[in-house]
């Protein structure tokens, strides 16, 4: 007989000091470069995360509200087509979204088991309990990780599972990691399994770039809490008001970069790595880029996966996709 698992909690983290060492590679090899540049996870620490979500309720950050209404109208034909008795979310955050896949499955009498993946523990831990709590006939198995590095440790599948990858999160890849990371996620689906992959879409610059140099300052804050990371983690003196934040929309790239400017000459001294880090005036560090889609771009990553698109679900303005695909 199987195990019950109804209303259980449990949380795994695979970070440790391996981890600590990506923070610090990833440092050395970023400000060493011709173009300083940082990984994006690195801003998600737990102030990072919450400026995160504050960015998600302001009204240039288009792409949240518009990925809600998407999946609110779209649930139940999502449910009903992957026959889904687990929900495996990767880049979870506050996984406030999720609840309106989570309802459709609890409605539909098939939700068993919700797995979100992330690597800031803290918001694991917020949404397993708040979730465990709204959906009692439901476990959490929670896993606190890198999705690049971790998805093996997954727990084994209760029956057909359905990967979700929302917010536009897999835009954060540049493109041949992004591939990268598809071609993985592919090998630990099975034959049941789908993916619901949430990406913005290609639209007019000025709408995207206002979307993250948002009027109300969150998003540079979100920006500049970098070098705060760098300066508690590292041990770096990196004076975080001498630097300003830049977004700008790159039309041949497809994609909008998110840097932070030194306005003028910048000595930092980053002590755990022994490093002297030289910012001439008006040099950038690049901290994230998001890439736009176009519903090709999608098709062909998905398909360079292995991955069959089954469904693109939109909003009636056309700025965000959800797309449903499986094993091809
Ligand atoms: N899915 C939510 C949150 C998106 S923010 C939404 O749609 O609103 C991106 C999330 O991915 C953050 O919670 C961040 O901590 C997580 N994340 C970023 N890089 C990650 C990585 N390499 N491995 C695991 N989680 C990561
Ligand atoms: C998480 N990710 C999809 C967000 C994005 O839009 O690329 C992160 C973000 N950066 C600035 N604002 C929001």
């Amino acid at each position: 007989m199987e195990p019950t698992l109804e209303g259980t909690v449990e949380v795994h983290s695979y970070l440790g000091p391996a981890d600590d060492r990506t923070l610090a590679d990833d440092v050395l090899d970023g400000l060493t470069r011709p173009l300083k540049e940082l990984a994006p996870k690195h801003l998600y620490d737990a102030r990072g995360s919450e400026l995160f979500d504050a960015i998600c309720e302001l009204p240039e950050y288009y792409q949240t509200r518009t990925e809600r209404l998407i999946l609110r109208t779209r649930a139940q034909d999502v449910v009903a087509r992957t026959g889904a008795v687990e929900l495996v979310e990767l880049g979870s955050g506050s996984a406030d979204k999720t609840r309106v896949l989570l309802d459709a499955m609890d409605d539909a009498q098939t939700l068993r088991r919700y797995v979100p993946v992330d690597v800031s523990e803290t918001t694991v831990h917020a949404a397993a309990e708040t979730l465990v709590a709204r959906y009692p006939g439901m476990s959490v198995h929670g896993v606190v990780g890198d999705f690049e590095r971790h998805l093996g440790h997954l727990p084994a599948a209760l029956g057909p599972r359905l990967f979700v990858f929302l917010g536009g999160t897999i835009g954060n890849f540049p493109p041949g990691s992004r591939r990268r990371f598809l071609r993985g996620l592919r090998k630990v689906m099975g034959a049941g399994d789908h993916l619901l992959l949430g990406t913005d879409l290609v639209k007019d610059p000025r709408i995207i770039e206002a979307a993250y140099d948002d009027s109300a300052g969150v998003t540079a804050q979100f920006n500049l809490n970098v070098l705060h990371v760098l300066n508690r983690e590292l041990g770096a003196n990196f004076d975080v008001d001498g630097f300003e934040h830049v977004a700008f929309y790159d039309r041949k790239r497809q994609w909008i970069e998110m840097r932070l400017r030194a306005t003028d000459q910048q000595h930092v001294r980053v002590e755990a790595l022994g490093l002297d880090v030289e910012f001439a005036p008006r040099e950038e560090l690049r901290t994230e880029i998001s890439a736009k889609f176009t519903p090709e771009r999608l098709r062909n990553d998905l398909a360079a996966a292995g991955l069959e698109l089954v469904e693109l679900y939109s909003d009636p303005d056309e700025l965000f996709a959800v797309s449903l695909s499986r094993l091809g």
